[in-house]
């Protein structure tokens, strides 16, 4: 029987066993194969010699404090003008409410991200964080892209040192990866032309490793960007790591088009997704691990991810996300899974579940 390989892939193919870095082209011709089976091979070879048949999952909880927003992000359904009838910002006490939930229901981290929102104090931040640390101590806050810590060092004329220092201080743990979108221009600008470009939010993130805190790094695709954004954006990412180190997870958003203004485009479709989530495993050899989105990317890729690169398949997640639910594919009707249908999709597709908290330790449960 013959097997088929590109063989376009052999010289990569030979670099990935050797451990070898791949160039920028090499990644453009991965994107550009249409030997889907040969990619996802190199990627779960790479996927599999780092974690084996780990994948994990956490139990958490978005919590979406304000969709005001002045950025008018081209691919955002969520955010809204302040006079808008459904504009709203919420309380501390209603977010206490909303980590209590998280926290009753097995919560470990608390995911916070909102619109650029130019009528709240810094303080809202400083002491929403120390509120909920006051109340839950050991709930992990990850708070905060690097779109809102610029936008917050502008907008309240402090430096970014201090933005950190302070929201570290109140109890900001570690920072989700959004905000990113695709570095390359012209296309950031095209899209989100009211927020800071891709080379000041790589300049956040490693001002904020410096300061001792994990991060995460996103990339949406499946939008208007080329091949080469896409290959582009992993290797900013990969040189942002070589200086600073702190990114945890790298996490591909596929592009959901209703509701925004670029409704008309048709989003990615399998091959997209599954093409990136093996090309960034392979060009991202400096992340260790590399998420599938379910609620982005449906289960049945999902499962099919984890043999494309991917270990990680993020949380219980949605209640409370009202950004999430701005973006979400229909799941089966599902925007929230119990960790038991978490863990039933993760071994169904042949791996094993663990239990992560935000930073990748292990969350041992005793039994109730
Ligand atoms: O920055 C907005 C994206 C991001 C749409 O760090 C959209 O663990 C698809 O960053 N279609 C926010 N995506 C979400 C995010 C995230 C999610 C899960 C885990 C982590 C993590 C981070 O959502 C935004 C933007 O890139 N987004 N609109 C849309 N229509």
């Amino acid at each position: 029987m013959q097997f088929s390989f590109d063989t376009n892939l052999n010289k990569i193919a030979e670099k990935v066993e050797a451990n070898e870095r791949l160039t920028f082209d090499e990644g453009v011709e991965l994107y550009k194969t249409d030997d889907l089976n040969a990619l996802g091979k190199l990627a779960d070879f790479v996927r599999r010699k780092k974690h084996g048949k780990t994948t994990y999952y956490n139990v958490n909880r978005h919590f979406n404090h304000t969709n005001i927003c002045v950025a008018d992000c081209k691919f955002c359904g969520f955010y809204r003008r302040a006079r808008q009838d459904d504009a709203y910002t919420h309380s501390i006490d209603e977010g206490i409410e909303i980590a209590r939930n998280a926290v009753n229901e097995g919560a470990t981290e608390l995911h916070i991200v909102g619109g650029l929102n130019s009528k709240l104090p810094f303080e809202y931040y400083t002491d929403l964080f120390s509120s909920l640390k006051r109340e839950f101590p050991r709930l992990h806050l990850k708070a905060l892209t690097m779109v809102e810590l610029d936008f917050f060092a502008r907008f309240y004329k402090m430096p970014d040192e201090e933005v950190i220092e302070k929201l570290k201080a109140a109890g900001m743990d570690s920072c989700p990866g959004g905000g990113a979108e695709i570095f390359a221009e012209p296309t950031r600008s095209r899209i989100c032309d009211h927020k800071c470009d891709g080379n000041r939010w790589l300049e956040l993130a490693g001002k904020v490793h410096k300061a001792g805190l994990k991060t995460n790094a996103t990339m949406l695709y499946g939008h208007i960007e080329t091949t080469e954004d896409r290959v582009d954006h992993f290797v900013k990412l990969r040189e942002q790591q070589d200086k600073t180190g702190g990114f945890q997870c790298f996490i591909p958003l596929a592009f959901y088009p209703p509701g925004t203004a670029l409704s008309s485009l048709p989003g990615p479709d399998a091959m997209l997704n599954l093409k990136t989530i093996a090309v960034s495993r392979l060009m991202l050899d400096n992340f260790d691990h590399i998420k599938a989105y379910w609620v982005m990317l449906g289960l049945p890729i999902t499962q099919t991810a984890l043999h494309f690169g991917a270990n990680d398949v993020d949380g219980t997640i949605t209640d409370g996300g009202e950004l999430t639910h701005a973006y979400s594919v229909e799941t089966g009707g599902e925007r929230k899974m119990t960790k038991d249908e978490l863990i039933s999709m993760i071994e169904n597709a042949g791996f094993e579940a663990v239990e992560r908290d935000t930073v990748y330790n292990r969350v041992e449960r005793v039994a109730a």
